[in-house]
């Protein structure tokens, strides 16, 4: 049996801890498919009143999906059952993240240290996102050659102003201040009071409502997350970012004439250029609908991207020879054409998802 992730109850709390430390707890399909029953069954389980989850090892919640193993077996005939790990793996996480999405109860995640990528998919589903004064938050797949998946489309466009088109485009971090500001975050914490409040989950008096339970005992330890490094961007980045076209957000970096007008301009050129016209049709579609139907949007995208050579040349620049540079195809984004960027999202009939409903 796997032990990449623990699943346990403390009394009425439901604890799920990720714990591959050594891969910053990233995400792979064992994972996802050890959580999602459990996830169900406590969903059911009148004496389990709320779900934990946290990662392993005090460095890190989730550093993302474990993209590197969906890289290598695009390589080889790996699959699972009939399926290649490509398909399998994004169906199951994208279902999961839809199980969090739509939980009954209240669902914690105790985000402490890095978060990227499929980290945010298991948290800022949830209705509370606990971050500490370690948090390293950042959606960084245009540097892989994907997008920013998990539900980004949904949660990056709902951040103030265009901070979810610079994130999601850039790979930007943000620290706790930045988290709570956006709105990822509900609570602030420090660290090494997470045990204690874990503690004070499980010994909680559990009559009335438990999200108000939940919100009374985080609210006891809550700390001030202090001045949002971020939010001094609000307006440049709401000047050069509202555009619809990935080269009208260069052009309005370029003709800002700062010194982070340039390194944010510089930043987007180390880009995928795929990546890039995907990501921001993504989150203009995103803009005004719900979730559960950029879900399916999503996986089309997943397939479509991790097909291209982009993906693996990504994975080997970033996480493989971690030489930082890429060679992407095409190279620049006046070689990307509407057409391709159409491609990406048409419907292909392999490739359709339709997510169990909770209950
Ligand atoms: C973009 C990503 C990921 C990334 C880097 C990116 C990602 C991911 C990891 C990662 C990091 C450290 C590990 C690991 C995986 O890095 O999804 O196993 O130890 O999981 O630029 O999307």
């Amino acid at each position: 049996m796997s032990e990449d992730v623990l699943l346990e109850t403390r009394g009425p709390v439901g604890l799920v801890t990720l714990n591959r430390p050594q891969a910053l707890n990233a995400l792979n399909l064992g994972m996802c498919r050890a959580m999602d029953p459990q996830l169900r069954a406590w969903a059911d389980d009148d004496r389990v009143r709320a779900v934990v989850i946290r990662g392993a090892g005090g460095r890190a919640f989730c550093a993302g999906g474990d993209v590197r193993a969906v890289a290598a077996s695009l390589s080889g005939p790996a699959t699972v059952g009939s399926e290649p790990l490509s398909r399998a793996f994004f169906r199951a996480e994208y279902a999961l993240n839809h199980l969090i999405h739509h939980y009954p109860k209240p669902f914690i995640a105790l985000v402490d240290g890095v978060c990227m990528g499929g980290g945010l998919g298991l948290s800022a589903h949830g209705a509370f996102r606990v971050v500490t004064e370690r948090l390293m938050l950042s959606m960084p797949e245009t540097a892989i050659g994907l997008f920013p998946d998990v539900g980004g489309g949904w949660f990056l466009p709902r951040f103030p102003g265009e901070m979810g088109t610079y994130l999601g485009l850039t790979g930007a971090r943000c620290d706790a201040a930045d988290a709570r500001w956006l709105g990822y975050a509900t609570h602030q914490i420090a660290a090494s009071r997470l045990e204690d409040v874990l503690a004070a989950l499980v010994d909680a008096d559990w009559q009335g409502a438990a999200m108000d339970v939940v919100a009374r005992v985080l609210a006891g330890s809550a700390a001030d997350s202090g001045v949002s490094p971020l939010r001094a961007r609000v307006e440049d980045i709401a000047r050069c970012f509202s555009a619809d076209r990935v080269e009208d957000i260069l052009r309005a970096l370029e003709a800002e004439r700062s010194e982070w007008a340039e390194q944010t301009r510089a930043t987007l050129m180390r880009m995928c250029p795929m990546s890039l016209k995907v990501t921001l049709r993504q989150l203009r579609m995103g803009r005004g609908g719900d979730y559960d139907a950029m879900v399916p949007v999503e996986y089309r995208l997943s397939q479509a991207l991790t097909a291209r050579a982009d993906f693996r040349e990504g994975i080997r620049a970033v996480l493989v020879d971690k030489d930082q540079k890429p060679r992407w195809s095409p190279a620049s984004l006046d070689a990307v054409s509407e057409d391709a960027v159409d491609a990406c999202f048409a419907q292909n009939p392999s490739d359709s998802f339709a997510p169990a409903a909770v209950r």
